[in-house]
């Protein structure tokens, strides 16, 4: 059980009879300073992305704490900045990518983790919470959550279909990027994510240029060369994994862990779809998903609960195995299951890790120009 009281108020009166000669009353029965404690309520209200979490995790969770667990999904992390932004979002656990942390902690919009209350931390890879701490310098405020990457996923029969005699491309870009490949792909579906800092930065690599570039050039540029396939993507979404898996779409620029899940639910609906996450030749975006705490949080107690929780390693293991996310629990990965482990969409390999872009921070500035670009992108189709 986790019986976490946090004293919020706390108040000592305390008379003083100093000085008072005069006054020689009787000594009084000392008075116990009333302290105020107010136990936390037993809620946790946690805003993550979809198709990001195992039932199991949430149910045992709660079995196990009494905690009651209010679970909110957000598609991309414009709408949970805006949500920390305007304030009292009434979340006690949110999960921005590292791309947006750094922003958010010099921002002051989350708290400072009380490390005393995770000792689990321990389980975390040492070498990832170094490279975190370009994000966050003292590993103050973030917890990794899990990492894939942004890529290219196909059904592979509907786009040889599409495609004829073309083959393949040598960079898996080419399929969401290039006119000659979108125009041919139009017929059976291209989808895109919904979110501006999830497509200018492939779309900024594809053309040579830093993923995470802050000049208004390059997002022009990007902008420029997007607004020839525009009309032909069928669909922005960030929630892919049916679209996928049934086959109403046969090519995604999105996340590599759901399209590996849209790739088993294929299997387990025996849709006869076969979904393959393509590694460009290029590489593809690392991102890196965080937990944190809302400074103005109202139930931080269950929120570092949750935390421990979820860093012990069969839970973290737990995500790996149902929804093909890496996590940085080093404790979890005699726990991955080989099918799993040997999966090297999944489990990046060297020679593939080589080509992979690490994530990095874009300025407020770059923002508000990158998202000039993506609108005037998204209306032209
Ligand atoms: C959603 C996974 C979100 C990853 N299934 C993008 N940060």
């Amino acid at each position: 059980m986790h019986k976490k009281i946090w004293v919020i108020a706390a108040s000592v009166l305390v008379v003083s009879a100093c000085g008072k000669k005069e006054a020689a009353a009787p000594a009084a029965a000392p008075v116990p300073a009333p302290v105020v404690a107010i136990a936390e309520e037993k809620i946790l209200n946690i805003y993550n992305w979809p198709d990001y979490i195992t039932q199991d995790m949430v149910a045992n969770f709660e079995k196990e704490s009494g905690i009651k667990v209010n679970y909110q999904t957000f598609e991309n992390n414009e709408a949970l900045q805006a949500k920390l932004v305007a304030g009292n979002t009434g979340y006690d656990l949110v999960v921005p990518g590292s791309v947006f942390a750094k922003s958010q902690i010099d921002a002051g919009l989350l708290a400072k983790l009380d490390k005393s209350k995770i000792p689990n931390l321990s389980k975390l890879d040492a070498d990832i919470m170094a490279k975190l701490s370009n994000v966050d310098a003292a590993n103050d405020y973030l917890v990794p959550w899990a990492w894939s990457y942004t890529t290219v996923g196909i059904n592979k029969a509907k786009v040889a279909k599409a495609l004829g005699n073309t083959p393949l491309p040598e960079n898996a870009w080419d399929l969401v990027f290039n006119p000659t490949y979108t125009a041919k792909l139009k017929s059976c579906g291209i989808v895109y994510l919904d979110s501006v800092t999830e497509i200018l930065p492939p779309a900024m690599h594809y053309l040579g240029k830093n993923a995470y570039s802050n000049e208004p050039a390059d997002h022009k540029a990007a902008g420029d060369m997007l607004a020839k396939v525009r009309p032909h993507i069928r669909v922005f979404s960030s929630t892919q994994i049916d679209d996928l898996a049934s086959g109403k779409v046969c090519v995604a620029l999105g996340w590599a862990g759901d399209m590996n899940q849209a790739k088993a639910r294929a299997l387990e609906n025996k849709s006869g779809v076969e979904v393959q996450v393509l590694l460009p030749k290029t590489g593809g975006l690392i991102f890196f998903d965080t937990l944190a705490i809302p400074k103005d949080a109202k139930h931080p107690g269950n929120a570092h609960a949750f935390i421990d929780y979820y860093l012990r390693a069969e839970v973290s293991a737990s995500l790996t195995n149902e929804l093909s996310y890496v996590t940085a629990n080093k404790a979890s990965v005699a726990l991955v299951k080989p099918e799993m482990a040997n999966d090297k969409t999944v489990f990046l390999d060297a020679d593939a890790l080589k080509t992979m872009v690490p994530p990095a921070s874009f300025g407020n500035a770059a923002r508000e120009s990158m998202s000039n670009v993506f609108s005037a992108f998204k209306k032209g189709g």
